[in-house]
């Protein structure tokens, strides 16, 4: 199989919800050399999309979602390595979650990835956690950085919940905030008073990096 074919049945397969299909031809092309990234994106977000279409259609539902997370998923654990494959010093800490009320995780666990490729500490506190969980993180942990994931705009507010409570413990000083998802944009991180916002997994991990530095990125 060419290079089209094999991204295009990880594509199908993660469509159709097949984790095992999805498995075995993300493994083939690793092995025929095509890239962690392109099989990310062209392939495994690409499908992602399409079931985000379909589902606004209605003509997928909850389930059909969640087999295809599955696939994802599972497609992620072989990429996993190679994402974060990266011989770099430690250059911080980050705590990380999905605000409480939302059970998506793909996009946070791609940051969480990428963050580790580029060197940083990676404390993942789940999905669905609540302002006070973000709280004991902080005084357990003492990240450089909070990560704060939504994809609900329903939960978009526990962004600001969670940001509120961190400054009502008097710990907003001692860490830099982190917002992303797919409803986020910069003027809502902008709202919300946050250090950092990325649209993509990629852009949190290097914007991360050069905000740990010691000139700030400047
Ligand atoms: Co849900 N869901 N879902 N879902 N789901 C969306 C988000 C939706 C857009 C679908 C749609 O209508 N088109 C819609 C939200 C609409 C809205 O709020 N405007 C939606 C809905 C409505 C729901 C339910 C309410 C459905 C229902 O029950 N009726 C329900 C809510 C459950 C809950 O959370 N309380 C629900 C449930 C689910 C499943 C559980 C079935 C499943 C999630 C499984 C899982 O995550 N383990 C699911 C899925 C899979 C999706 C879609 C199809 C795919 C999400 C995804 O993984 N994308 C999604 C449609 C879509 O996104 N097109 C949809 C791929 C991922 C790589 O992208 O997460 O955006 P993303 O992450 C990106 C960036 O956003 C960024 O980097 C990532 C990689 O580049 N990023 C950050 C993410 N977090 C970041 C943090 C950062 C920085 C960058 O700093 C900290």
């Amino acid at each position: 199989m060419d290079k089209t074919e094999l991204l295009d049945q990880i594509y199908e397969c993660v469509l159709d919800g097949d984790k095992e299909g999805a498995r075995v031809f993300v493994e083939q092309a690793l092995a025929a050399n095509i890239s962690a990234g392109e099989i990310l994106n062209d392939a495994m977000i690409a499908a992602m999309s399409e079931v985000g279409r379909l589902f606004e259609e209605q003509e997928f539902f909850v389930p059909e979602m969640l087999v295809a997370a599955r696939a994802m998923q599972g497609g992620l654990e072989l990429l996993r390595p190679y994402l974060v494959a990266a011989d770099v010093q430690p250059v911080g800490k980050v705590v990380l979650g999905t605000v409480q009320g939302d059970m998506h995780d793909i996009g946070k666990n791609l940051v969480g990835m990428m963050l580790e490729g580029a060197g940083f500490e990676v404390v993942d506190l789940g999905v669905n956690v609540p302002p006070e969980n973000f709280i004991s993180a902080i005084q357990t942990h003492q990240p450089d950085f909070i990560g704060l994931s939504a994809l609900l705009t329903t939960t978009l507010p526990q962004m600001q919940s969670a940001i509120a409570a961190i400054e009502a413990a008097g710990l907003r000083e001692r860490v830099k905030i982190m917002v992303g998802g797919a409803p986020v944009t910069q003027d809502y991180a902008d709202h919300l008073g946050a250090d950092l916002y990325a649209p993509s997994a990629a852009l949190a991990a290097s914007r991360a990096k050069a905000l740990a530095a010691p000139d700030g990125g400047a």
